[in-house]
């Protein structure tokens, strides 16, 4: 079941939520150690601490995310007691079991969820949410370690990989990330990282790998010893969710940046050792109504090209921060107004505009890294989720950057250049059909005529199980239909297939087969020529793989 963690993972979540609980106002009478403690909260049905305790740890674990650990909604509709005590315990039982097509999962069908826990996350959520303590420099410098000196690391690659076409993949549940050679396809190591890991990415060198865990926790791995080997690791807060490192011009693997999402803020450390420099808040005002929220958490980072800048996605206040790295101590921030609630974004094939999705305002905004401004917010579908998002020259309408989104079955084209296109720039030119809602990511490559969305979130298990592909050349000809899943051969599992993923030719696709953790998975490689399968990569240590990182194509800014 996808909720059973490793023991370790167990007591460090359990302590997590000790500290979440603290502040929690008990009922009265727990006088003994053994007596069971009843929470109160007026209105919500009362639950034993234990299963206060444990309904905790999984929204900490599968809903915090979405919906905000004080539960004030982003991706994910916001959860306050007020409004949850009006939905009641049978509505909030069977949405949680069956999802919504909107991109709430099916926690309950897909057999993630037992009954009793969907009952007891109901009642839970009626509760008044706890408040988690607050990360500053002396909890983060406590979690700091380098375990391997810049001066004793090797000068030169001491292995021999093919380092440009590795690929790093997040084994979700098992606290741990894969590096998978692609040529051969074969495992080269595990290495340990932070909880339920979320994404990596290559520092500008292309020789440091840096992988963050929702737990906040940052391990980077040099790629250059006889084998890959972890040199320094800190913990930024409590939940985060995004990491980069700084790629411009005489500022290439300087400095290193985490957003976290509790306690909403980043960390700016350097990029060798990792050694915090900076924490920066984001709590502030909401960029519509002008009213403060306290939990604005960071989403995504990406490093510019035109300023030694960082750009910083805050989700709920949906502004769009540009820190200037230049100089640490006397930091200049420029905000942007754009709207809420920003989410994932990249580049678009000139790397100057980041074109990131506002999901809940159904907008893309895009901003100028060179002028550092908004240029424009381009209305697209329901609640847009591009990942980076994908590039690619349209026979008529030039250069346009797709996403497809969670709340729909479309993927939006918006034109990308506005020196020879300019009738078309920052205007959806397009809408396509894709098979439908619960779409996470979209991918192709300058070197391939497809374009590959996947439904990962769709509660019908034949699109959470398969992708579409579309032929550039051809989009008014609808998609063809890879069952992935399928191709893996796997009989039993949730089985869903999320995130395509390039190799460094562009001439095949990577593809993630996501079950639970006590389930066979597996990477599906597909060749992008023929829409053939290449390989299927199974692997008992293969455990709960998602996101694929192919060194290149990230270390690039290529997709
Ligand atoms: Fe992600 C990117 C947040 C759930 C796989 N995810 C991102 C980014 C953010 C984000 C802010 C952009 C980072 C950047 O570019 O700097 N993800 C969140 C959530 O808040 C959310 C919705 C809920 C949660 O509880 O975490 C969430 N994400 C997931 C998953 O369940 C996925 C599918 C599986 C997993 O491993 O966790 C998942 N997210 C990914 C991947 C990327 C990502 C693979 C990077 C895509 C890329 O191509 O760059």
């Amino acid at each position: 079941m996808l909720i059973s963690h490793k023991k370790t993972w167990a007591l460090r979540v359990t302590a997590l939520c000790t500290a979440l609980v603290a502040p929690y106002a008990f009922a009265d009478l727990p006088t003994t150690p053994e007596s069971p403690r009843v929470v109160k909260t007026e209105g919500a049905p009362d639950l034993s601490q234990a299963d206060f305790d444990s309904a905790k740890e999984i929204y900490f674990q599968r809903c915090a995310g979405c919906h905000g650990v004080l539960r004030k909604g982003a991706t994910g509709k916001p959860l306050t007691p007020d409004i949850t005590q009006a939905r009641g315990q049978p509505y909030l039982e069977a949405l949680i079991t069956y999802g919504s097509a909107a991109g709430m999962p099916n926690w309950g069908t897909s057999n993630a969820l037992t009954k009793d826990q969907i009952t007891v996350m109901a009642k839970f959520i009626q509760h008044t949410p706890p408040t988690p303590p607050e990360w500053g420099m002396a909890e983060t410098l406590k979690t700091w370690k380098v375990l391997i000196k810049p001066e004793d690391r090797p000068t030169r690659q001491l292995n021999n990989l093919n380092l440009q076409n590795l690929f790093s993949v997040t084994l979700r549940d098992d606290g741990k990330i894969a590096l998978i050679d692609g040529d051969s396809k074969k495992i080269v190591k595990l290495i340990d990282t932070g909880y339920a890991v979320h994404i990596s990415r290559i520092s500008a060198s292309g020789r440091y790998l840096l992988v963050i865990g929702r737990d906040a926790k940052i391990d980077m791995i040099d790629l250059w010893p006889k084998e890959p080997t972890k040199v320094a690791e800190i913990k930024v807060g409590i939940e985060a969710r995004s990491v980069e490192t700084s790629k411009f011009k005489g500022y290439e693997d300087k400095y290193t940046i985490a957003g976290s999402y509790w306690p909403p803020q980043f960390t700016i450390m350097d990029g060798e050792t990792l050694e915090p420099k900076q924490i920066v808040s984001t709590r502030g005002m909401t960029v519509d109504t002008q009213q403060y929220h306290p939990e604005p958490r960071v989403a995504a980072i990406i490093a510019s090209h035109e300023w030694p800048e960082f750009i910083v996605n805050v989700k709920e206040t949906g502004k769009v921060m540009l820190v200037n790295y230049q100089d640490i101590k006397n930091l200049t921030i420029t905000s942007i107004d754009a709207a809420p609630f920003l989410h994932d974004g990249g580049w678009d094939s000139s790397h100057r505009y980041f074109m990131t999705a506002a999901n809940n305002s159904n907008k893309v905004a895009v901003i100028d890294s060179r002028e550092r401004k908004l240029t424009a917010l381009v209305d697209v579908g329901k609640t847009p989720h591009p990942g980076r998002g994908a590039n690619f020259n349209h026979p008529l309408y030039g250069p346009v950057w797709a996403t497809s989104h969670l709340g729909d079955a479309g993927v939006s084209l918006i034109g990308t250049d506005p020196v020879k296109h300019p009738q078309y720039a920052w205007k959806q030119v397009a809408s396509l059909q894709g098979q439908g809602g619960g779409s996470l990511f979209i991918k192709t490559h300058p070197a391939s005529r497809h374009l590959y969305v996947d439904t990962t979130l769709s509660p019908d298990a034949k699109l959470s199980q398969s992708v579409a592909v579309f032929n550039i050349d051809k989009l008014d000809a609808g998609y063809t239909v890879l069952p992935i899943a399928e191709y893996a051969g796997i009989k039993k599992g949730a089985l869903r297939v999320v995130q395509p993923e390039y190799n460094k030719a562009g001439d095949e696709v990577w593809f993630s087969v996501w079950s639970g953790q006590e389930d066979e998975s597996a990477l599906v490689v597909i060749d992008d020529k023929t829409l053939k399968v290449k390989n299927v990569i199974k692997d008992k240590r293969l455990i709960t793989p998602t996101g694929k990182f192919n060194v290149y194509n990230t270390q690039h800014d290529i997709y």
